[in-house]
């Protein structure tokens, strides 16, 4: 997949590039990375790049031609790539939107400054807005990271062996179980004992059920509109059963502090 970023401020990427899952993604040319300084498209000895917006008012917006100039340089290279602008104002990026997108050959990430860009590049060039939060930064930088970030792991290949995306939280809509590696014993706490156990069958039972009570204690929203297993729904099941026995015992005994009659 290819990945050409335009911004105004390309030595932010460096970094991003050399390290980790990202760089050996590049090595491996399961990914390529490239970006493009949209100042480079910019006319005059300063090469501006924005200008005040029509209408009045405070903050500057992105000049159009340079960045037509670096859109139409990135489509050259990359003619089959979606051109995506990171903007609050796109669809809000998941799991399920990586995934969709890694199915194309590559992606143009459009990277605002300032107050934004000028409407007509949106209008003209744009095939995609995203957004990766209800937040707003100062540029579409990181977010632009963000996006190949989580694009780019889920590539078949870019991963090693060891590491997998199928069981990554939200892959299923649930989150993942807890994690655990040596020492036995540390801070006074032990690893759960059936994870020492070899019992292969027991330890991906235990995980199942644990990742269901994480996504029902932090993430009950995930949870509503999912399919389940058979082996899922007899997990959630017995909880009920578990719980209903809870209160019956206790409202046996009489001191259910609402009843009024302790
Ligand atoms: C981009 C915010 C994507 C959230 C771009 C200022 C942005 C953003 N998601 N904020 N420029």
């Amino acid at each position: 997949m290819d990945f050409i970023v335009l911004t105004i401020f390309p030595e932010m990427f460096n970094q991003f590039w050399e390290h980790g899952i990202i760089r050996r993604a590049i090595s491996k040319n399961i990914i390529s990375a490239a970006t493009i300084d949209i100042r480079a498209f910019a006319q005059g000895k300063h090469r501006v790049t924005d200008d005040r917006p029509f209408g009045g008012g405070s903050g500057m917006v992105m000049k159009p031609e340079p960045l037509a100039g670096a859109i139409r340089a990135a489509e050259e290279q990359a003619p089959l790539s979606k051109k995506i602008l990171l903007t609050p104002q796109g669809r809000v990026f998941d799991q399920k939107l990586a995934y969709e997108l890694t199915g194309g050959e590559g992606l143009i990430l459009v990277c605002g400054r300032y107050e934004g860009i000028d409407e007509r590049i949106s209008y003209d060039y744009i095939d995609y807005e995203i957004s990766i939060g209800d937040y707003v930064l100062t540029g579409g930088e990181l977010a632009a990271m963000i996006v190949i970030d989580a694009l780019t792991r889920l590539i078949p290949g870019a991963l090693g062996n060891e590491e997998s995306a199928e069981k990554d939280s939200f892959s299923n809509n649930l989150l993942e179980h807890a994690h655990y590696t040596r020492p036995r014993t540390f801070n006074g706490s032990d690893v759960p004992g059936v994870l020492l156990s070899g019992n292969h069958k027991e330890i991906e039972k235990w995980r199942l059920e644990a990742s269901l009570i994480r996504t029902f204690l932090k993430r009950q929203d995930l949870m509503k509109n999912r399919a389940y297993s058979q082996q899922e729904t007899e997990i959630l099941k017995k909880w009920c059963r578990d719980i209903e026995k809870i209160i019956q015992a206790q409202s046996s005994c009489g001191t259910d502090p609402l009843s009024g009659n302790q």
